[in-house]
């Protein structure tokens, strides 16, 4: 964050219906039950807490398309979400997002885009959840998510939060993937979007990495956002995900991410998806999020 003494504002969003698997929506109340507000304490950082629900529904997978399942719910939490983190952003504080699953990026994105003339972001994660309904495998919009904040896919959730700034794909940086699609593929080479996959983080290294991300994303942009998604993580270290691709970031590879993060103060906003209790090993993940989130803050070990 560009000053360590900006209030964070964490929004909690409990919606698992941009995925195949059950379950993200139990994560943010996971991560707050392994200890992330005494983290918050320990940094004496002054935050405040506001879980985004909305009303129930019944749950209708094709009730539009067959290639965007549970669309018109999905629409419903982003338009929200959306423009809850406006408000934020608009006030000068730091917002942290906790998912659900990635397809809630779709609403966090929308609502900096108001905010922010030129926005860059950084997405880590195993895939590049650059599919549109034309490409997608799966139908599950939170495979899609990026391809909506580039202005690829259905109108109805590429105008979600209405009027504002489009993102430039060369200020996207996608870090730690290791499972893409032929169709994004293509997209990712058309568009010029930058891709570290594990390959070339076992070939350059983190740290060498980490400072091209921080580098293009910042570059010509007024914002950063970091949207980090658990299963750029190993599987064995982060067992909490419905969607495990083997070869992930070891231990020190995502801390020291997340501690380049908070050094290079380039960040805006981040969230942090995917976590899926119902996979966990005891609060193992959980317990890893948190610790995370803290070296993100600024938490050092000496
Ligand atoms: N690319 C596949 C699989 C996937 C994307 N994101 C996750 N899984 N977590 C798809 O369905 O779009
Ligand atoms: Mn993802
Ligand atoms: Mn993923």
């Amino acid at each position: 964050m560009k000053n360590p003494n900006t209030p964070v504002s964490i929004l909690t969003v409990p919606f698992d219906l941009g995925a195949s698997q059950r379950g993200t929506k139990l994560g943010p109340e996971a991560i707050l039950k392994a200890g992330l507000v005494n983290k918050l304490h320990s940094l004496q950082m002054k935050h405040t807490i506001h879980e985004v629900h909305f009303p129930p529904f019944i749950e209708e997978r094709y009730s539009s398309s067959p290639r965007l399942n549970y669309l018109n719910e999905n629409i419903r939490i982003h338009s929200k979400l959306a423009d809850e983190v406006y408000r934020i952003s608009k006030n000068g504080v730091f917002p942290l997002i906790l998912g659900g699953d990635h397809s809630i990026a779709i609403g966090t994105i929308s609502g900096l885009r108001k905010h922010y003339q030129n926005l860059g972001i950084i997405w880590m994660d195993a895939h590049s959840d650059l599919n549109t309904p034309l490409t997608t495998p799966s139908g599950n919009i939170h495979g899609m998510s990026l391809a909506v904040n580039l202005g690829m896919g259905d109108p109805k959730l590429t105008s979600i939060g209405g009027l504002k700034s489009t993102i430039d794909p060369k200020d996207v940086v996608i870090v730690g993937a290791r499972s893409i699609d032929h169709g994004e593929r293509e997209l990712i080479r058309r568009e010029g979007i930058t891709c570290f996959t594990m390959h070339d983080i076992d070939k350059l290294g983190m740290a060498h990495v980490m400072q091209e991300a921080i580098r293009i994303s910042s570059s010509g942009t007024d914002g950063v956002h970091l949207s980090f998604d658990i299963d750029s993580i190993d599987p064995q270290i982060a067992p909490a995900t419905g969607t495990p691709v083997p070869g992930g970031l070891s231990y020190r590879e995502v801390h020291l991410a997340m501690e380049m993060l908070y050094e290079s103060s380039i960040l805006t906003s981040a969230e942090i998806v995917e976590n899926n209790p119902l996979f966990d090993d005891h609060e193992r993940s959980s317990e890893l999020l948190v610790g995370l989130i803290g070296s993100l803050l600024g938490e050092r070990i000496l």
